[in-house]
Order: structure tokens, then sequence, then C-alpha cells
């Protein structure tokens, strides 16, 4: 077998004691909660908003990520998290700081403290939202945020890079493109990413080997692509899922007029949110 095809999961175990995964009330949460039970003995599932009782292999933990001490209890005894939690919008800065900024820091404080050796960090596609739609980025490229949502996914990345280099906390940060049910207009059907693929993204990010920082895409493996995984070629992700199903239904309706930056820019109408409180 050549290198090329050779998968870095060959021959590794793929299942762990107990993955933590915040966010776990929200819509990615909500598909993610009984996948991850393939991977883990007990799966801890944490959020702000209510959880529901435990299901089975499963903890629940409620937690505000922007109180330190109760995200550290939080991290105790696990062996991988999947950081999903905080304002996944373009929000005031008020909001996003506590949630993705101040939160974030707090996980990677517990995870160095408690001996957390992984991470996989839901960053997003508004890292990189104002480069302009069509042209080609990889892991690279230097970030371009497109709001104070992206700024805060810029900076969970550099956060994680910086605990790598002097605590050796492994991170994939995955930029997610639109992990939603259906692609629902034409940028979509760049930036999807089916469920199917998602679940590969995270396995493979908790148990690919020696990953240290890697940044990679969230995106299918859709007809036309702005985003080059080559760079995250460690990881062996090969999506599986297409936007193509949706083409028919999404082109029925008009494209967006010549002069709306959302048909402009990859972070689409995230461009056009706020200024808010003026
Ligand atoms: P979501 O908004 O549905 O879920 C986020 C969860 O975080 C919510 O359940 C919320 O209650 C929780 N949360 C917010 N503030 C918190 C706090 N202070 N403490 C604890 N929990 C808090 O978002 P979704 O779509 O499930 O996305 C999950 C993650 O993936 C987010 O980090 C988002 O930024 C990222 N992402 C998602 C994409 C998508 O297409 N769904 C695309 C790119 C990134
Ligand atoms: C994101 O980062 C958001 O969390 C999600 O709700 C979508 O807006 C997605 O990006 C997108 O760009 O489609």
């Amino acid at each position: 077998m050549s290198l090329a095809s050779q998968d870095p999961l060959d021959g590794v175990t793929t299942r762990c004691h107990r993955i933590l995964m915040t966010g776990a009330a929200g819509n990615l949460g909500k598909v993610l909660r009984d996948r991850l039970k393939r991977y883990a003995d007990v799966v801890r599932v944490s959020d702000i908003a209510d959880l529901g009782t435990a299901r089975e292999q499963e903890e629940v933990a409620a937690c505000d990520l922007s109180d330190p001490r109760a995200v550290h209890e939080l991290v105790a005894g696990v062996d991988a998290i999947v950081h999903l939690g905080g304002v996944s919008v373009e929000r005031p800065f008020e909001e996003i700081l506590p949630a993705n900024i101040q939160g974030t820091y707090n996980l990677y404080e517990a995870a160095r403290r408690h001996g957390v050796r992984r991470i996989v960090f839901a960053s997003s596609n508004h890292v990189i939202g104002y480069y302009k739609q069509g042209e080609m980025l990889d892991a690279d490229t230097p970030p371009r945020p497109d709001g104070y949502y992206g700024v805060s996914k810029a900076f969970g990345e550099q956060l994680a890079s910086f605990y790598f280099d002097r605590h050796g906390i492994e991170t994939v940060a995955l930029r997610i493109g639109s992990s939603f049910p259906e692609a629902k207009d034409r940028r979509m059907m760049v930036t999807w990413l089916g469920y199917d693929d998602l679940e590969q993204l995270i396995k493979r990010s908790i148990f690919v080997p020696d990953v240290g920082f890697t940044i990679a895409y969230g995106a299918s493996a859709n007809r036309d692509r702005w985003w080059d995984n080559s760079k995250a070629a460690r990881l062996g992700f090969r999506p599986v899922e297409s936007s193509e199903q949706f083409r028919a239904r999404v082109e029925s309706v008009p494209p967006l007029p010549a002069d709306d930056p959302a048909g402009w820019y990859q972070g689409g109408a995230f461009v056009k949110a706020g200024p808010f409180g003026d």
C-alpha cells in the first residue's frame, strides 16, 4: 500500500474511557451526543442550557464556561475534550467575551491542570470570513475574521497553538463550514458539512496520533471548494457526503443581488451583522 493511501487510524484504537463534550445542548451537540458513545466508555455532556437526564453511558454536567472553578471541576478525569460550547453566531462583544474568549481560556487552563492531552476545538469559517468567495485558502492562510465571533475563534486557535507549544496539549481546530441537515443557499453549497463527515472529522481529531496543533477545514466533498485541506493531511479526512443533492432546490431561488456583500465574502451574511448598540 502506498503511503498516500495509508489511513493514519490504521492500527489505532478509536476508543477511550471518557470524552467531555461542551455545548452538548446545541445543534451539533445534539447530533454528536449519541454518536460519541462509539468512541468512549463514558461521554460527559455539558452545557449552560438544560440537557435533560443522563442517558446510558453518559454523565451530565451543567457548567457555565465563563466560570473558571466550574470548568476546572468539569474537566477532571477526562481523556479528551470536544469543545463546541459558546456563542455560535455574531453577537455583541460583551456576549462573546465571557463565553468564547474567557470560556476557551478556562477550558485550556483546566486541561493543563488535569493533564488532558487532546482537545478538538470547534473553530469556524468566520475566522477567514473576509476572504472573497472563490479564493482558495489553506491552513496557513492568515485569519481575516468577519466579526467579533470570528475574532473569538481566531483567539481560540492561537490559544490552542500556544498550549501545544508550551504545554504539549494537542488540538485540532476545525474551521467548520456550515453543518446543518441541508445546504440552504448558494454559499452553503460550498461550505456544507454533512453530519457523517462531521463525525468522521471529530473521530479523527480525537484519535489520529501526533496532530500537534492542526487547523482543518470542515466541508464535505462538495462540487465547488474554497478550502484546501492538504496541510491537514495528517488527519486522513476523506469526506463522503456532498451538497449536490441540494443543488436543484438551492438554484430554484434567484441568487443574491450583485451589490449584496453577503454574496461576495466567504463569511456570507455575517459580514453584515452589527455594529451593535449604536
Ligand atoms: P449552538 O449555538 O447550537 O450550540 C452552542 C452551545 O453552547 C449552546 O447549547 C449553548 O447553550 C452553549 N453555550 C453558550 N454559551 C455558553 C457558556 N457560557 N457556557 C456553556 N455553554 C454555553 O451551535 P452549534 O451549531 O451546535 O455549533 C457548535 C460549535 O461549532 C460552536 O462552537 C460553533 O461556533 C461551531 N461552529 C458551528 C457551525 C455549524 O455549522 N453548526 C459552523 C462553524 C462553527
Ligand atoms: C458558524 O460558525 C455558525 O456557528 C453556524 O451557525 C453557521 O452560521 C455557520 O458558521 C456558517 O457559516 O454557515
